[in-house]
C-alpha cells in the first residue's frame, strides 16, 4: 500500500462519484427498464449497468493495471485478490432509487490485500460525500453540488460528535437492519427471528432496542454508522460492492465491522455477513458480543 498514492486515488474516485451522480439524477427511475436477479425485488435497472460502465471505464484509464470488481459485470466465484482491486456497486440502494425514494448511493471503493484503503459514498439526491482514505480519517462533505460555502460544500470530520458518547447496550442502540432480497429459507428465518427478539420486551427474551431502521443501502447505513447517527448496522445477503467502501469510512471514524455470525472479529470482506458499530470511547466490543448473544446458535449463511 506503500507505494500507492492513495490521495491521488481518493480525489480521482469523488470526481468519478459526482459525474455519476450526475448520470443517477438524469435517469428518470420511472421510465427504466427493470430487470431483476433473484426474484422480484431483487431490482436491476438499465442505470445501474450504464453508472458501472462510465465508473470502470474513467477507473479502467486511470489505473489500468488495477482490478474491477462490479455488481453488475460481477461473475459468481471470482474472488477478491490482494491485488489493489476497486470494489463498486454502481447505485447502492436500486430500490429506492426505482421508487423515488431519495436513500441511494454510489459505493465506490478501493481494497489493497483485501483490506479497504479508500472509500467514497455519494447519495447525489442529498449533495451528500462520505470519504475516507485509510489512516487519514473519514469526513462528510454536504452541498458541494449545490454551490455550498462557495462550492466547497460544508465538510466535518467523522463521528459528526466531536465527544461521542459510549456505546450502551442494545437497549439503548438504534439498529439498521436490512431485509434483503432472499425472502425464504433458513437465511430469511434466522433474520426475522432476530428482528423480532431484537424489538420485543426483555420479559419476553427481548433486547427492547430504541428501534430499527433500513436506509435501504448497505453503504448508506454503514455511513449512517460511521456518522454517528446509527449505533450498529446488522446485515447478511449483502456484497463486498455494497461494504467496501462504507467499511472504510467506518473504521476511519473509529468504528469496528465484525461477522454478521457470532464468534468472528475479523470477517472477510467478502464474508457477506457483517456487524458494525459506530466509534465510541467505550463499549464496542460489549455492543458486539450483546448482540451476538441475540443470534445465539442461528448463523446465516451465503455462497460467494
Ligand atoms: C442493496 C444493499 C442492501 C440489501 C439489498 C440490496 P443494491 O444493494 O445495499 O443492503 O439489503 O438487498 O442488495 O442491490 O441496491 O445495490
Amino acid at each position: 500500500m506503500a507505494d500507492l498514492n492513495l490521495q491521488e486515488i481518493h480525489d480521482t474516485l469523488i470526481s468519478v462519484a459526482h459525474e455519476a451522480g450526475r448520470m443517477m439524477l438524469e435517469a428518470n427511475p420511472t421510465d427504466l427498464d427493470k430487470g431483476t436477479k433473484l426474484n422480484s425485488v431483487d431490482i436491476v435497472t438499465e442505470a445501474d449497468k450504464a453508472v458501472e460502465a462510465l465508473v470502470s471505464s474513467r477507473l479502467s484509464s486511470a489505473y489500468p493495471t488495477f482490478a474491477f470488481v462490479g455488481e453488475e459485470t460481477y461473475k459468481p466465484g471470482v474472488q477478491i485478490t490482494a491485488a489493489p482491486t476497486f470494489i463498486v456497486d454502481p447505485i447502492d440502494g436500486t430500490t429506492n432509487f426505482v421508487h423515488g425514494f431519495p436513500s441511494a448511493c454510489i459505493s465506490l471503493g478501493l481494497a489493497v490485500d483485501r483490506i479497504p484503503a479508500v472509500g467514497v459514498v455519494y447519495n447525489p439526491w442529498r449533495d451528500e460525500l462520505y470519504t475516507a482514505i485509510r489512516g487519514k480519517g473519514a469526513f462528510l462533505t454536504v452541498g458541494a453540488n449545490w454551490g455550498v460555502e462557495g462550492g466547497k460544500g460544508r465538510k466535518s470530520k467523522l463521528p459528526l460528535s466531536k465527544n461521542p458518547i459510549p456505546l450502551g447496550t442494545l437497549d439503548q442502540s438504534l439498529v439498521s437492519i436490512e431485509w434483503g432480497s432472499q425472502r425464504d429459507g433458513v437465511n430469511y428465518e434466522v433474520k426475522t427471528e432476530v428482528f423480532k427478539k431484537l424489538c420485543a420486551v426483555k420479559e419476553n427474551g427481548g433486547a427492547m432496542v430504541h428501534s430499527l431502521r433500513s436506509l435501504g443501502s448497505a453503504a448508506l447505513n454503514i455511513c449512517a454508522v460511521a456518522a454517528g447517527q446509527l449505533d450498529v448496522y446488522w446485515e447478511g445477503g449483502c456484497w463486498a460492492w455494497d461494504v467496501c467502501a462504507g467499511w472504510c469510512i467506518l473504521s476511519e471514524a473509529g468504528g469496528i465491522v465484525a461477522s454478521g455470525n457470532p464468534g468472528d472479529w475479523e470477517p472477510e470482506l467478502d464474508s457477506r455477513k457483517y456487524l458494525a458499530v459506530r466509534g465510541a470511547p467505550s463499549g464496542q466490543k460489549e455492543l458486539i458480543e450483546e448482540f451476538w448473544g441475540v443470534i445465539g446458535d442461528r448463523r446465516m449463511e451465503y455462497e460467494t
